[in-house]
């Protein structure tokens, strides 16, 4: 499939997605969701693939949904605005929660409406400098989606989620870094580069034991501590077994970089 919405390049272990369509600042679209699809599919089964950033070109990493589009309608033919929801938006967040390798959020400008739930989806977002996210749905009179009332109190607590959600006020990069929305902030100058050293890191790292990590760390949204401790002590032993943690060992009594395999 030729894309159009969005482009995709990859570089050792690195895949890079970029929402195109900057005229637009990268509003989505049902063909870019499309797309994406696509492209997260191949990449979840692409062994050379090992994390995934997610960008967007242009001024802005995205706007959110495109408000020019055709809106769906129902069976009775008034606007559905919760089957836009079901169709493209809940199976994209639900599967970057559930995806196996690492994704980064890489937030090279305004992170508004439902691409700001999109990106707090990922494992880490980062921010350029000049970047800011916005919850606009109550601007214009929409209820946050996306996951972001699930995402929001869980990250940033329950008094501060209401007040963003209820606000629609734009954060700046180094707020959304105190509110730890945002792993890290960069200079807009340096954020490329900042961005792909920190994606080949965890491309030259344990794939198989990030896997486990993110499942501890979901799960730890459900389990209580008994649940917890004893999944923890079930991924150890996974991780543990595998030829990368024996190379980790091995490595560090070498005094040497270790160099990983992803099992
Ligand atoms: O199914 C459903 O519809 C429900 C689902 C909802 C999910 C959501 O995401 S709701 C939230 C949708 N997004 C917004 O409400 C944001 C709308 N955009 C803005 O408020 C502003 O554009 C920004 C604050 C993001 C940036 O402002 P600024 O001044 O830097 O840029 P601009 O001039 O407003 O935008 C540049 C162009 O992008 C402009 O086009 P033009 O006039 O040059 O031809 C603008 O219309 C266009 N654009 C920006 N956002 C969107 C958009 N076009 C379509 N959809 C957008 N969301």
């Amino acid at each position: 499939m030729a894309f159009t919405a969005i482009r995709v390049s990859a570089d050792e272990g690195v895949l890079t997605i970029t929402l195109a369509r900057p005229e637009r600042l990268n509003a989505f679209t049902s063909v870019m969701h499309a797309e994406l699809r696509e492209a997260l599919s191949a990449a979840e089964t692409d062994t050379d693939v090992r994390c995934v950033v997610l960008t967007g070109q242009g001024r802005a990493f995205s706007a959110g949904q495109d408000l020019t589009e055709d809106r769906m309608r129902g069976p009775d033919g008034q606007f559905d605005f919760g089957g836009r929801l079901e169709q493209d938006y809940n199976p994209l967040v639900e599967r970057l929660y559930a995806f196996p390798k690492v994704t980064i959020a890489a937030l090279n400008g305004p992170t508004v409406g439902a691409s700001a739930n999109i990106a707090l989806a990922c494992d880490i977002a980062v921010a350029a400098r000049s970047a800011y996210l916005q919850e606009a749905f109550a601007k214009i009179a929409l209820v946050p989606d996306a996951g972001g009332t699930w995402s929001l109190p869980r990250i940033v607590g329950a008094k501060r989620a209401l007040a963003l959600m209820l606000t629609a006020d734009q954060i700046g990069a180094d707020e959304l870094y105190r509110m730890g929305l945002v792993y890290k902030v960069f200079d807009d100058a340096a954020f490329a580069g900042e961005v792909a050293a920190l994606a080949k890191r965890f491309a030259n790292g344990p794939a198989m034991t990030y896997r486990l990590i993110k499942e501890a760390a979901r799960a730890s949204e459900r389990n209580d501590l008994k649940a917890q401790l004893a999944l923890e002590a079930n991924l150890q032993r996974k991780a543990g077994a595998s030829e990368d943690a024996s190379e980790g060992v091995t490595a560090f009594r070498e005094k040497r970089a270790p160099r990983y395999k992803g099992r």
